[in-house]
């Protein structure tokens, strides 16, 4: 992949570069992406069964179990290229705010600061009801995977009601501080990525857009097209293990 001198050198004198990833970044580490291939989670579970607020009340066990297994496979992850070289950016360039959809916490684990996680992560699940925040013992080692397991999930420590999983489910908000600070980051900044995201869930989706709106550099890695391309100033086409790194040497 042949990367266009202007946009390193673009890179070189921005002020604020922010970065939306996606689940195809967590790819390479082994984690499904949830659209596109037969492997993909939504190929292989209905969404409204499993990340929906009423599919959590209608059938808990099946909901926990469901989060416990996706919690283990991102437990037995490793950060890969991607995530490190992404560490590596924030250290080289003035400034690069990082905003995930990603759940795991790869780019933690990768040595990246400040990750804005907009749909939450699987590792801080808190109370249902009264929204305490519930810890899972830091000693635990992740089980082998198993998909359909039913599993009662813990009460909460307060109120004893159930707790569920940290993510933003189907009909949810993103968290306000969250968001508030990713939007701004998108309005704000010279240089807007969108690297492994197939750009189809809203509102992270408008990330991309107001950054465009605002005068921003927008450009794009992904292995297939999402059909952002006419509204890209860089189409980078291509495994972001391999086009992240291959930056990370050119600045
Ligand atoms: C690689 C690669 C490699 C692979 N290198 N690339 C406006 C319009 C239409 C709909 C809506 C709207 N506003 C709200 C909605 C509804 C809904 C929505 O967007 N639906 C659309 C699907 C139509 N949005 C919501 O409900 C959101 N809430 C909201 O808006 O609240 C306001 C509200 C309140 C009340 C009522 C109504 C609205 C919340 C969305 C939460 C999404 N949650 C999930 C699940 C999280 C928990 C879990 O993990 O189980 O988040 S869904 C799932 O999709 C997950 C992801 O974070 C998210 C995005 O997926 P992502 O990361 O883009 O992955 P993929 O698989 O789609 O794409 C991977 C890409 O990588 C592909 O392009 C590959 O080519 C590429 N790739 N290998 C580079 N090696
Ligand atoms: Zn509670």
């Amino acid at each position: 992949m042949r990367i266009a001198e202007q946009l390193i050198e673009s890179l070189r004198t921005a002020d604020r570069v922010t970065m939306l990833t996606g689940a195809g970044l967590s790819a390479e580490s082994g984690l499904a992406t949830f659209r596109g291939k037969a492997t993909s989670i939504w190929e292989n579970f209905n969404p409204m069964d499993v990340a929906t607020p009423h599919a959590f009340e209608q059938d808990p066990e099946l909901v926990w179990g469901w989060y416990e297994w996706r919690r283990m496979q991102a437990m037995r992850a490793q950060p890969n290229d991607g995530h490190r070289a992404i560490t590596a950016l924030q250290g080289k360039l003035r400034q690069l705010s990082l905003v995930t959809q990603n759940v795991d916490d790869l780019h933690e684990r990768a040595g990246s600061h400040f990750v804005r996680h907009l749909h939450g992560t699987l590792q801080h699940p808190r109370c249902a009801a009264c929204g305490q925040p519930h810890e899972f013992p830091s000693s635990e080692i992740p089980n082998e995977p198993a998909a359909g397991r039913r599993i009662e999930p813990p009460r909460c420590t307060r109120c004893g009601s159930r707790v569920r999983p940290g993510v933003v489910w189907f009909g949810e908000s993103i968290p306000r501080r969250e968001w508030e600070a990713a939007e701004q980051s998108a309005r704000l900044c010279d240089v807007f990525f969108c690297v492994g995201t197939s750009g189809l869930v809203e509102p992270a989706a408008s990330l991309v857009h107001f950054a465009r709106e605002e005068g921003a550099l927008t450009v794009q890695i992904n292995t297939e097209s999402t059909g952002l391309e006419d509204r890209l100033s860089y189409d980078l086409r291509g495994s972001a293990g391999i086009i992240l790194p291959e930056l990370v040497c050119r600045l």
